[in-house]
């Protein structure tokens, strides 16, 4: 264990005014960038750290967590629903390992979360010290930008840098290393400083190349039906004005991938919903393989998305890809004219470009594929068999909900339904799910960071029983925060989503895949969460208004028909 060691720089009366120590310098840094929240848990390593948070006053809030997994998603929640970067910090060795996949995901779903773990000392190196590990070499593949310090006077120029990473170009997650001897080490007052609009995103907008702006302006003139596939991207860059102006204007449905949702209200006319595999129906698919022009926005076009690259079919119907991310136009379709820049620019560009041009279209097509998907949902929705039916689920918590409420989907099936058949009324993140790794247990922790970050409105996480067991933990968190959020669980005593794909692609050979019962509510009570047991479909209405109005965490534990027995709205299990 590290010994406290006396910082080499001197506190209190006779304190040198031009020096912070390096844990102090790292307060200010992340506070001159507009942190107001920092998601953790302690250690050995961490104790500089700790005792500058305690000691100076900066107005920062610490949300202690039960393990660094969650403090991660917790800030990638707070990041998701208020736009601003999420932190989380943890200690060295497990704290690194345990932090890991909240920032994978984080990157991947191109979100700002920045990550702090402390280090062993630069001296300890190289002998066998307890939790030394390579954090360089770990974080590297699954950041954006990572760095380990190994000189306190660095600190002010890392944080700078990894704030401006963050929140520049495609956003991303960040990860930063601090031994405990930097933590102690001097730091001069003058480098502490900050541009503090690096701290939301996108910091620094990007306008499209205005040659591509106009090859794009005829493409779209010259198609008969065109269509928006929409991705997390206009929600992150705040298109949703722009895109619903020129999808107006162009008479064009919009479709989103899960992450896109939020990007137009989906009761309106021109709203498809979401397509792909994983909550797309063949209704949504059949708008996607109707278009000759496609516009992919923010959007990777990813396996899910695409069905496997096949709605759209390659090679027919046109395709503009606008991205921030050169990477991204190309990667998997051949694109007629890639727009690199920010959507919300790229948009407002095209918008431009076609001023005067209008085309008014019927979408009574759009409106009857609705129709169609609708009906036999609904029929589903409205049984009354026990176990009760994930539409059922669907239907009742989606009434409760009023129009700002935030849902948070764990994978299982959770994100197929409520992606497919949840229907987000407004724009922005009202809707989010963990799409890059689909890592479950991910729910609750995010929906605790999107309670902090928007405490206003009501936030709910629904998961799958698999899920529950990997993030039971964070209740505690939950209540000792007092936090007003409402749990479902989705309970069938397997993993649903696996067997379901050992049904439909392995000829019905069931293998390790189904686990005991757990009565969730009993133990989430024990946590001190007010909790439910639901067995009959009738009593869900009365149970989740109850638990939705209650003013601390609630748990609603629905025995649920499994999915592989229930009708999925899910094209086929693809990898
Ligand atoms: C950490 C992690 N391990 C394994 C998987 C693979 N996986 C995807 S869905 C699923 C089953 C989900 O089970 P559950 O949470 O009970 O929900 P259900 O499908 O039964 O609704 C599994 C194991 C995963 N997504 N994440």
């Amino acid at each position: 264990m590290n010994k406290p060691v006396e910082p080499q720089v001197s506190r209190g009366a006779q304190a040198s005014l031009a020096a912070l120590t390096g844990a102090e310098a790292v307060v200010e840094m992340l506070k001159a960038h507009g942190v107001e929240v920092i998601f953790g848990l302690c250690g050995d390593t961490s104790l500089p750290l700790y005792d500058a948070l305690a000691r100076l006053p900066h107005g920062m809030k610490h949300i202690l967590t039960r393990d660094e997994r969650h403090a991660a998603y917790m800030a990638d929640g707070y990041a998701r629903v208020t736009g601003k970067v999420g932190v989380c910090e943890g200690p060295s060795g497990g704290g690194a390992t345990y932090i890991l996949p909240g920032l994978v995901e984080a990157n991947e779903s191109s979100i700002p979360v920045l990550a702090i773990n402390t280090d062993v000392s630069v001296s300890s190196r190289g002998k066998f010290t307890l939790t030394e590990l390579d954090q360089r070499a770990l974080m590297k593949p699954l950041t954006k930008w990572n760095a380990v310090l190994d000189r306190s006077a660095d600190i002010p120029r890392v944080f700078r840098k990894a704030f401006e990473e963050m929140t520049t170009g495609r956003p991303g997650s960040a990860h930063i290393a601090l031994p405990f001897d930097v933590q102690n080490g001097p730091v001069d007052r003058g480098d502490v400083w900050a541009d503090p609009t690096l701290g939301a995103f996108p910091s620094r907008r990007v306008a499209p190349d205005a040659f591509f702006v106009e090859l794009a302006m005829k493409l779209i003139r010259n198609s008969k039906k065109t269509i928006f596939i929409c991705g997390g991207g206009v929600v992150l860059s705040g298109a949703e004005s722009e895109l619903a102006e020129l999808a107006e204007k162009l008479g064009s449905p919009v479709a989103t991938t899960i992450s896109g949702k939020g990007s137009i209200d989906e009761r309106c006319a021109l709203s498809v919903g979401v397509v792909g595999s994983n909550g797309g129906t063949p209704e949504t698919r059949a708008v996607v393989d109707s278009a000759d022009l496609v516009i992919f926005v923010g959007c990777r076009a990813g396996s899910v998305t695409t069905e496997r690259w096949r709605h759209p079919a390659p090679g027919r119907a046109k395709i503009i890809h606008i991205d921030v991310d050169p990477a991204v136009p190309g990667a998997n379709y051949q694109v007629d004219v890639p727009l690199v820049g920010d959507a919300r620019l790229c948009l407002a560009a095209l918008k431009d470009a076609l001023e005067g041009f209008e085309r008014s279209s019927d979408l009574t097509w759009i409106e009857n594929a609705k129709r169609e998907k609708f009906e036999k949902f609904e029929k589903l929705a409205a049984s009354g068999d026990a176990p009760i039916k994930p539409e059922r689920v669907v239907a009742e918590l989606s009434k409760v909900l009023d129009k700002d409420a935030i849902l948070v989907a764990d994978p299982g099936t959770p994100c197929p339904y409520f992606s497919a058949y949840h229907v987000v009324r407004g724009t922005g993140r009202k809707y989010f799910s963990n799409r890059a790794h689909g890592a479950l247990g991910y729910s609750l922790a995010a929906a605790i960071g999107a309670h902090i970050g928007r405490p206003s409105v009501k936030t709910v996480a629904v998961m799958g029983d698999g899920s529950f067991g990997m993030c039971a933990g964070e209740l505690e968190t939950a209540v000792r925060l007092k936090l007003p959020i409402t749990f479902v669980v989705i309970s069938n005593a397997v993993y649903g989503w696996i067997k379901a794909g050992q049904k439909t692609g392995y000829g019905q050979r069931y293998f390790s895949v189904d686990f005991g019962v757990t009565d969730h509510a009993r133990v989430a009570e024990a946590f001190g969460v007010r909790s439910w047991r639901v067995t009959d479909p009738q009593e869900l209405n009365s149970v989740f208004k109850k638990a939705i109005s209650h003013d601390g965490p609630t748990l609603v534990d629905v025995v649920t028909q499994p999915l592989h027995e229930a009708h999925a709205p899910v094209s086929e299990w693809v990898a």
